[in-house]
């Protein structure tokens, strides 16, 4: 069986550690593109060179040419630029939807078979405005945040708790931004959900609200830390696992940025749900049921994806 082909669209502090994660995993020979002439050769030999050591048995070479991606099975994307301390992802949206057009032309062109993983941010419009360029159709393109903000939930609920990271699963909805919605009723310790370990005396009513905020608020606490870029082993990570479950059909569930089209009560959007990641891409769109304050803070989530779709409409116009 012929390996498969992993392209990665920016090369930067993501790009390299998906080059290293795919090819530690061998899912397939990992190509590295970028605009900055040299990075993303010079980042593919040095992993190639450490693959005697590793025992990857995979090819890793880069280019500053789009033909490099050509044919590739997953299209991972982080071309653009980070936050730097006191920018919202937001702040990011001129300069990253205009690269993420040219990135989605150029996917469509060379790549049209492939599952899209975009990670760019102010993500949610980002996934848009890429799937509208590529041409691709919606169900294979989609936007990793999700995976992350959950992990991050998990982690910060195992510190908590002081059980394992793999016995806590957890949930988050929404757009990834400042309105995401950390779904408390639908995370467990080992399928006991958050409230029940309340009652429990596991943790009090406060330091979950803590713990809630300081998900929303995790990349800004890397940022803050970092002074220069935004996170990148954990955004790496996450979309990895999008990928593998694509590749291997795993089918397993995953909140992503999906494409909306009725689900939710949305239409044509992109917006963080949990999802069967498999073959075909995005399989189905879980609809679970939300109380009146958790639909009111997905409303609320939404509204902010819309009205940076509604910017990025704006800027399109202007141009034109
Ligand atoms: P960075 O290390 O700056 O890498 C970005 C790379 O993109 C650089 O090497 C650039 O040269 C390259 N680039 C810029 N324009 C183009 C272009 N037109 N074509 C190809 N390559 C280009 O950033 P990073 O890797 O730390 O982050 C990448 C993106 O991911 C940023 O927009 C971050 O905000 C975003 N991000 C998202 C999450 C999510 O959870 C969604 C988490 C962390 C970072």
């Amino acid at each position: 069986m012929a390996r498969k082909k992993i392209a990665l669209v920016g090369a930067g502090q993501i790009g390299g550690t998906l080059a290293l994660l795919a090819a530690q995993k061998e899912l397939g020979d990992v190509v590295l593109f970028d605009i900055v002439p040299g990075t993303p050769a010079g980042k593919a030999l040095d992993l190639a060179e450490a693959a005697p050591v590793e025992g990857y048995n995979v090819s890793l070479t880069g280019g500053n040419d789009y033909s490099a991606i050509e044919g590739a099975d997953v299209v991972i994307v982080t071309a653009g630029i980070p936050r730097k301390p006191g920018m919202s992802r937001d702040d990011l949206i001129g300069i990253n939807s205009g690269v993420c057009k040219t990135v989605g032309e150029a996917i469509g062109k060379h790549a049209p078979n492939a599952f899209v993983i975009v990670i760019t941010n102010p993500l949610d419009v980002m996934v848009w405005v890429l799937q509208q360029a590529s041409g691709l159709p919606p169900e294979r393109v989609v936007g990793m945040a999700g995976v992350l903000d959950s992990a991050r939930f998990r982690y910060f609920l195992a510190e908590e708790f002081n059980v394992s990271v793999e016995d806590v699963t957890a949930f988050v909805l929404g757009g990834h931004g400042d309105t995401m919605v950390p779904l408390v009723r639908y995370s467990t310790v080992a399928g006991i959900p958050l409230p029940d370990l309340v009652k429990m005396g596991w943790t009090t009513q406060e330091k979950l609200d803590a713990i809630v905020q300081r998900t929303r608020d995790g990349g800004a606490e890397i940022v803050k830390l970092l002074g220069n870029g935004s996170a990148f082993y954990a955004p790496a990570a996450s979309a990895i696992q999008m990928a593998e479950s694509y590749l291997k059909d795993q089918k397993r569930v995953l909140p992503v940025a999906a494409h909306l089209s009725g689900q939710y009560g949305q239409d044509d959007l992109y917006v963080g749900v949990p999802t069967i990641i498999g073959a075909g891409g995005v399989e189905k769109i879980i609809e679970i049921e939300l109380n009146d304050e958790e639909k009111a803070m997905f409303q609320n989530s939404v509204d902010a994806v819309k009205t940076l779709v509604d910017v990025v409409k704006k800027l399109d116009a202007e141009k034109s």
